[in-house]
């Protein structure tokens, strides 16, 4: 179903003329009510005059995530206190959060493009949404909860954790649809297969990921485990929340559809800032043509992806790709550029592995060291007649053959040598219901 077809479906031209407006007002609105804006664009010689569509955007600065910390907690609102009726933060693990405001348009805003993306994925009016993205500070839990209760939809409001609450109340309300990230719904999907649970007692039939990265592995053993499409669900904070972007059920791997009429997206290269042709990786850079409380020019996300017009598609907005990775987030290691998720793509190449992993960085005689921990999938094992709680013992030629082939995998791949180690299923950790680290680093204990 398509929430909104006369914007999700425009013409290109005409979104054109809808975004460049739409951006006019917005440029004379921060010029005149947020200083950080008014010193930016003066320093940069431009006046929101200037910018006569969104193709001038790039004669404007970057608005960075330091300058939302320099500003703490309020300073580049663009509203009065009095009209922002709800906060959130961004997650962050320490120091000061990043803050973001909403006035009550940008609640309606947020609810509509959330309402766009559920549809997408799958989801319809009078269908049940348990939702376990976190409730509080964190967007995804009343983001997705006030989407679908604008697309009609009964929402189960049960955060995120506490898994066995979860299954019984999936089975019980025969949820149609369960929103959570892809690692907390790999962890739902994993305990409902060890249990045994017969799917007949579900009502399950999409689900919508996201918050952080994940793989087609990921997606394969979800759908597969729980017999439902998973959707990609992308955004930020600071842009609005989650409904940034999101994928079509039907239309998987092709990308997920930025709600442009709402957020202007370019790709950046990250070292110079200079635009990267469509379909090349780059960072993401967004403007907000809407949003009120907090409006931003040009932020600068971090997020290396790629965009694409692809149009055999049902709507016509732009699509993203996955994300790769943040830029902040890469690992150089012996000189060599490295994302975890280049990890996660080769793994469904490896049915004995499960879609979980883990990267240790430590650093002997001074040297960056990689290991990387996967799970064994004990369904391929199963099949083979190799119990799983003796693995390694009774399958051990086998074991020293596949950590062999992985080790070639990632040289061949990611071009560096990588310490494999197998744990059995659940030896890694897993998402008790939020974000999951994949990343340890012991370089500098
Ligand atoms: O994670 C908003 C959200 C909630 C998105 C629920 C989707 C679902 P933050 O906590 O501010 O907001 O974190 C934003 O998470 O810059 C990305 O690095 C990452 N991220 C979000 N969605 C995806 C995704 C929410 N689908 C940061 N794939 C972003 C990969 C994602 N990374």
């Amino acid at each position: 179903m398509i929430f909104n077809p006369d914007i999700e479906q425009m013409p290109i031209d005409k979104l054109r003329v809808l975004q460049s407006e739409r951006l006019q007002k917005m440029l004379q609105k921060v010029y005149a009510k947020v200083p950080f804006y008014k010193d930016a664009f003066d320093k940069a010689g431009v006046k929101p005059e200037d910018i006569k569509s969104v193709e001038d955007l790039n004669k404007l600065p970057f608005t960075k995530k330091t300058h939302l910390r320099e500003n703490y907690p309020f300073g580049l609102f663009a509203e009065s206190k009095s009209d922002v009726i709800r906060l959130h933060c961004s997650s962050g693990t320490t120091g000061k959060p990043t803050v973001v405001g909403y006035t009550r348009n940008d609640i309606n805003l947020f609810s509509e493009v959330v309402a766009r993306s559920l549809a997408a994925s799958g989801c319809e009016p009078g269908m049940t949404l348990q939702n376990a993205y976190g409730y509080g500070l964190f967007t995804g839990g009343l983001g997705l909860h006030y989407g679908a209760e604008k697309l009609g939809m009964t929402v189960v409001p049960i955060s995120g954790g506490n898994t066995e609450k979860q299954i019984m109340l999936l089975k019980d309300f025969q949820a149609d649809a369960i929103c959570a990230t892809p690692s907390y719904a790999l962890t739902v999907a994993e305990e409902i297969r060890k249990r045994g649970e017969s799917l007949d007692d579900f009502n399950l039939k999409f689900a919508i990921l996201g918050s952080e990265p994940w793989s087609e592995a990921l997606r394969q053993e979800v759908e597969s485990n729980l017999n439902i499409k998973a959707s990609n669900i992308y955004g930020l904070s600071e842009i609005i929340g989650p409904g940034v972007s999101n994928e079509d059920f039907e239309e998987q791997g092709t990308g997920s559809y930025i709600w442009e009429d709402h957020f202007f997206p370019e790709i950046v290269d990250e070292k110079t800032g200079e635009p990267v042709p469509y379909g090349q990786p780059g960072v993401l850079v967004i403007t907000t043509l809407t949003k009120e409380a907090l409006p931003l020019v040009r932020y600068w996300t971090g997020d290396i992806t790629t965009l694409t017009y692809e149009h055999s598609g049902k709507r016509t907005h732009i699509k993203m790709g996955p994300i790769i990775g943040r830029a902040d987030d890469m690992m150089i290691i012996r000189g060599v550029n490295f994302f975890h998720t280049q990890i996660a793509d080769f793994i469904p190449e490896f049915p004995q592995l499960s879609p979980n992993y883990q990267v240790v960085l430590t650093k002997p005689k001074n040297m960056d060291a990689v290991e990387v921990g996967f799970e064994i999938n004990p369904t391929y094992f199963l099949e083979k007649g190799i119990a799983c709680d003796n693995l390694c013992a009774e399958a051990n030629a086998d074991i020293d053959h596949l950590i062999s082939n992985i080790q070639k995998k990632i040289r061949d791949n990611i071009g560096l040598g990588m310490n494999v180690k197998l744990y059995q299923a659940d030896g890694l950790p897993k998402s008790e219901g939020g974000k999951l680290n994949r990343i340890v680093d012991h370089r500098h204990d």
